[in-house]
């Protein structure tokens, strides 16, 4: 599989839409508020993204610095946003619309890589038997639930889904299967890979899509690891040691799907400080942006996501093909390394002498990576090898150092 692209862009957006978003208040609502199919269906009765601009969704990831895009195929709920013929509970079948269709052909057209999300859980589909995230669960009559249901048909239904995806969209560059629960809970059990027969899936993705990347969620070994809505704390390993590729997921406001009464929205510093955070330990970054009930993007995400490539129009070279570097940074941030340029990520305005790292005492030269302006450092012993930057010091050496910070 290509992995080029993805260590190169380390950025990417994340789409969560489906009729969850009529709901708007998180895409889990059918299982939180136990929903039946017959009420959750309404949703699905007057989904109508009449303003779902998928070209307009890429061009935005695009201006936001971002080098791959990622929908939701299905999500657990089982509304397919793809014309499959394994089901009607479809965009097709309801505003009739292949949306996925629309999106791959944006996404390409904008030059951006091609990023697909299927959930593995399906609570509509009969087969799929009742666990403890399934809104049907119901703790008085469990057996009675699971009576008739079969996982072996749902299987078929599951692989034969992947199948129309990875065979009727052209080329998809990435693949992120959600999700294995293998751990029993409030009695219930959950489902591991062998629920999905993982083994068969992954074979079948490497033999549909052979330069595709799969991720770690059918619950065995694939191409990269999916840290959700945390940062590791250091560049990832396998239990070998060996580095693990890897993307942490976050959203913008702690609901994946649109979440009409949501005001947790992180600031575009934060988003920015986490970005350059991943990077500095050779992760991706995956942003998710909830599209609202008509499929647009809320004014509100719009706004971070704007700010957010502003900061990257000047910074995008501490970002895009950068990656862990082997120095310790200062308290007040990170450093990424593209080359033989070292970038400091200054997180807050040093408190005093920023140490740069044992550079062999010189510094070819220190700016400002917003502005170009130059910093000066002062290097006090160069016996210590270290050199300090203050804004009244002088620079020399082999390496550039570029601030991206912003001045106060
Ligand atoms: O249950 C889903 C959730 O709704 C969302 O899609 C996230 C995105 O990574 N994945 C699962 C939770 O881990």
């Amino acid at each position: 599989m290509r992995q080029e692209w993805f260590d190169e862009a380390r950025f990417g957006m994340f789409a969560h839409f489906g009729v969850y978003s009529v709901a708007a208040r998180h895409e889990w609502v059918q299982s939180y508020e136990r929903l039946t199919d017959e009420e959750y269906r309404q949703y699905a009765d007057h989904f109508d993204p009449d303003r779902f601009d998928a070209r307009a969704i890429a061009r935005r990831a695009k201006e936001t610095g971002m080098g791959y895009v990622v929908l939701t195929t299905k999500h657990h709920d089982g509304f397919c946003l793809f014309d499959s013929a394994l089901t009607d509970f479809t965009s097709q079948h309801t505003c009739g619309r292949d949306l996925v269709r629309e999106f791959v052909d944006a996404v390409r057209a904008e030059g951006l890589e091609v990023g697909l999300y299927h959930s593995l859980i399906d609570w509509r589909h009969p087969d799929f038997t009742v666990d403890w995230n399934h809104p049907r669960r119901d703790d008085e009559n469990a057996a009675a639930l699971n009576e008739g249901r079969d996982m072996a048909r749902y299987r078929e239904h599951l692989h034969g889904q992947v199948q129309e995806l990875l065979t009727q969209y052209g080329q998809i560059d990435y693949l992120f299967f959600d999700f294995t629960y293998p751990e029993e809970r409030d009695g219930w059990a959950g489902k591991g890979p062998e629920d999905w027969n993982a083994d068969d899936l992954l074979a079948m993705c490497r033999e549909l899509q052979p330069d595709m990347l799969v991720n770690d969620r059918l619950g065995i070994p694939a191409d990269f690891v999916t840290p959700e809505q945390y940062q590791p704390t250091a560049p990832l390993v396998d239990a070998n040691g060996v580095p693990q590729v890897w993307e942490a997921c976050q959203t913008l406001n702690g609901s994946w799907g649109y979440h009409r009464d949501n005001t947790d929205q992180k600031s575009p510093a934060l988003l920015v400080q986490m970005l350059a955070d991943s990077v500095s330990m050779d992760g991706n970054m995956l942003l998710n942006i909830g599209p609202d009930g008509r499929g647009a993007i809320a004014p509100r995400d719009a706004r971070t996501l704007d700010a957010i490539g502003e900061w990257m129009l000047l910074h995008r070279d501490a970002i895009v093909g950068a990656g862990h570097a082997e120095f310790t940074p200062p308290r007040e941030g990170v450093y990424t390394r593209r080359g033989d340029r070292l970038y400091l990520h200054l997180f807050s305005w040093p408190l005093g002498f920023v140490h740069l790292p044992d550079l062999g005492g010189k510094v070819s030269f220190a700016r400002l990576l917003n502005d170009g302006s130059w910093l000066k450092t002062s290097v006090t012993d160069p016996e210590q090898q270290a050199s300090h930057m203050t804004p009244a010091g002088e620079a020399e050496g082999t390496l550039t150092v570029h601030l991206p910070v912003q001045r106060p």
